[in-house]
């Protein structure tokens, strides 16, 4: 099965999977917000897993990719649940990576991250090591909302367009930590998928709240890239038992 066959099979290339507008956002600003990709009992059935997964892996969670301070993050979600199967299968979601990467697109990683109260600042960045052409476009992420994303929680800042400016924040900004006058926080209830081109500048930001804020991202790249995670190499036998052949080829495993 190719990876044409794979975006068929879970709609993405249906027409309407993506409005005019949504793709037009997407090559213009760099990102497009989906509203209610999840529905609130699949909201809180990620966040319960999500919890037991932290106390079960204690100071180990996060390690397969990333571990930052002032946050609590979760790696290989593909082998942690079937919860987590909607992340890397979602028609509209699929949609619009494919909108950005072409039917040449796999799973790159699937992780958590929760930012802290009174922490996750980030600088902005691209999620590549340099500037490319546009429309050379390598990676793509999205982030799955789940709890409601304010202007105080540490929601993601965007430059919208950034994609577009053939450089990294660092080549052109003296403190990539700091405001930068186009930035958007994106704001948007739980169940909301922002999908964003990573070459878009971007970055968490602090959250000024006494709850933490949790995302999980679903990353994606073309498919000679290497991934964030290699997943064939972390598949568990249980969930290659339960992956269609579709989920294979948006894998590579
Ligand atoms: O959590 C966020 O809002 C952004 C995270 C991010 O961009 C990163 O960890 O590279």
């Amino acid at each position: 099965m190719t990876i044409r066959d794979a975006l068929d099979r879970f709609g993405a290339t249906a027409a309407g999977a993506l409005t005019a507008e949504e793709r037009a956002q997407l090559d213009r600003d760099g990102f497009v917000v989906l509203p209610g990709v999840l529905g609130p009992a699949q909201v809180d059935a990620l966040n319960a897993r999500l919890a037991a997964l932290l106390a079960e892996e204690g100071e180990d969670a996060g390690k397969e990719v990333h571990q930052e301070a002032g946050t609590d993050r979760l790696s290989d979600l593909v082998n942690k649940g079937e919860e987590f199967r909607a992340c890397f299968t979602h028609a509209r979601v699929l949609a619009a990576v494919a909108h950005v990467l072409g039917a040449d697109l796999k799973l790159s990683s699937l992780n958590a991250r929760i930012a802290k109260p009174g922490e996750g600042g980030q600088h902005l960045h691209a999620d590549w090591h340099g500037p490319v052409e546009p429309g050379d476009w390598r990676v793509c992420n999205s982030v799955w909302l789940l709890d409601d994303f304010t202007p105080d929680n540490g929601a993601t800042r965007v430059v919208p367009g950034s994609h577009l400016r053939r450089a990294t924040p660092q080549q052109e900004m003296a403190d990539p930590s700091a405001p930068h006058p186009n930035e958007v926080t994106l704001t948007a209830p739980a169940g909301a998928v922002v999908v964003f081109n990573s070459h878009l500048w971007h970055g968490g930001t602090l959250n000024r709240t006494d709850r933490p804020r949790r995302a999980a991202f679903a990353y994606f790249c073309r498919r000679g890239e290497a991934q964030q995670l290699d997943q064939r190499a972390h598949l568990r036998p249980e969930t290659a038992a339960r992956l269609s052949e579709a989920e294979r080829v948006l894998l590579d495993v």
